[in-house]
């Protein structure tokens, strides 16, 4: 009998998939692969149900005779084990990122011979099928699913991935983005609303002027249109007895995770570094307000993240550490610590010498400045989350300036126009409901 093989990524089993197993029985016999978690949220959702449950219930399927483990979103290890005859998959392969793997199973088959062919079938677009995916969708983005999200990424990823996010519209970009390259694919884990970006989108300095009835605002024009989760930059925490309402609010919102940075008095932005007057606050302070918002936390979800100014203010790395040792103590359930310099160096110094002390607390940066590291150097050093933290506003900048600047040289605007979004696109780029 002939061995047929489809891979499952999926947390409901709809008719589009029934038709799968249909059509693959007419060819022989029928293995599913159920793909990992892991390999799932590199570039699908985050799947809304266990790993065993989905297993479950493709074993539940009349016409399926066996269900395998898929840890890799390409194929060739599961086609080097199982040898099979054909691969049957929806022909929503056939475009965007997807393509890639279907160029990766068409290469593995070719190689092994034996007349080894895959199979389109096309994708079943109904209403039910729809309704299927919104309501997925609409569960991943319920506060309480949201929220705890963080977490399990950095039990699954060896770096969370956050971009940052000011709008619907950035928030889209961070929801949809995949790409494939060098045959891998992958896409944001998080969002990080930066108080830099939040502000600069206002026209606004970045010094906690932007209230945060305001930053709420942003929060949940990003949340109505994303199902990823939210790390909150919550800039100083302000006072403590302010710090602790903010807790609670952005737990109740679907945030996942808020930092706070160890600064008093007027905030600058820390890449002004010694350029402007800041000031550090102190640790028995910094840490009192730490333990204060842990006290006023109600979910085990959330996570407080202390941010470590030590370098930017440039008072050491034994400051550094001390700061991180003292946090940890007070309850933080993470550390940020930042740099302004071009190269590496003194954070990978820190993350080494802080994870010779500590296997576990999870260690964030946000490489604006020292952009040549990659995620994989980060993730040797003991990083857990990667934060870009304001490239897609510097790239919207420079690209709207130009096309101002444009209109008013040429006095139309059809000079610009074959660097736009075309309008056909703009106004069918938001789904409707
Ligand atoms: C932000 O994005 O607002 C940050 C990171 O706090 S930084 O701008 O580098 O201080
Ligand atoms: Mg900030």
């Amino acid at each position: 009998m002939k061995k047929v093989y489809t891979c499952f990524c999926t947390d409901v089993i709809h008719e589009g998939h029934l038709n799968i197993i249909r059509e693959a029985q007419k060819y022989g016999e029928v293995i599913v692969g159920v793909l990992s978690d892991e390999a799932m949220v590199r570039f699908n959702r985050f799947p809304t149900v266990s790993f065993e449950q989905r297993m479950q219930m493709v074993k539940e399927i009349d016409g399926v005779s066996k269900v395998i483990v898929q840890d890799d979103v390409m194929y060739d290890r599961v086609i080097e084990q199982l040898r099979p005859d054909y691969v049957i998959h929806g022909d929503n392969w056939m475009e965007g990122a997807m393509r890639a793997i279907r160029d990766n199973v068409v290469s593995l088959l070719r190689h092994m011979g034996g007349g080894r062919q895959i199979i389109d079938v096309p994708y079943t677009y109904n209403e039910k099928v729809k309704e299927a995916d919104d309501r997925i969708k609409a569960k991943l983005a319920m506060p309480e699913y949201r929220r705890k999200r963080i977490r399990q990424l950095l039990k699954m990823r060896h770096i969370v991935k956050a971009i940052e996010v000011h709008s619907g519209i950035t928030g889209l970009i961070a929801e949809k983005t995949v790409v494939e390259h060098n045959g891998e694919l992958d896409q944001f884990d998080a969002m990080w609303i930066s108080s830099l970006c939040d502000s600069t989108a206002k026209g606004k300095p970045d010094i906690e002027l932007v209230d945060m009835t305001s930053r709420y605002r942003t929060i949940d024009d990003v949340t109505e249109v994303t199902t990823k989760p939210i790390i909150f930059d919550g800039d100083t925490g302000g006072l403590s007895e302010h710090f602790v309402y903010t807790v609670r609010t952005l737990e109740k919102m679907g945030v996942s995770a808020v930092i706070i940075e160890d600064k008093v008095g007027l905030k600058k932005n820390s890449l002004f570094g010694t350029e402007v007057a800041q000031t550090q606050d102190t640790i028995e302070n910094f840490c009192s307000k730490i333990a204060a918002g842990k006290r006023a936390q109600l979910t085990d979800d959330f996570m407080i993240i202390a941010r470590i100014e030590s370098l930017i203010l440039e008072q050491g790395m034994d400051d550094a550490l001390s700061r991180a040792r003292a946090y940890v103590e007070a309850g933080a359930d993470g550390i940020m610590i930042h740099s302004r310099k071009k190269s590496p160096e003194e954070i990978l110094k820190f993350c080494d010498l802080f994870r010779q002390e500590d296997k576990t607390t999870p260690i964030v940066v946000v490489p604006s400045s020292f952009n040549s590291v990659t995620e994989a150097e980060l993730s040797e050093h003991g990083v857990n989350i990667v934060i870009y933290a304001n490239q897609l506003t510097r790239s919207a900048f420079p690209a709207m300036q130009q096309t101002a600047e444009d209109i008013l040289r040429y006095h139309r605007a059809k000079e610009v126009d074959s660097r736009l979004l075309p309008i056909k696109d703009i106004i069918t780029l938001i789904d409707e409901l």
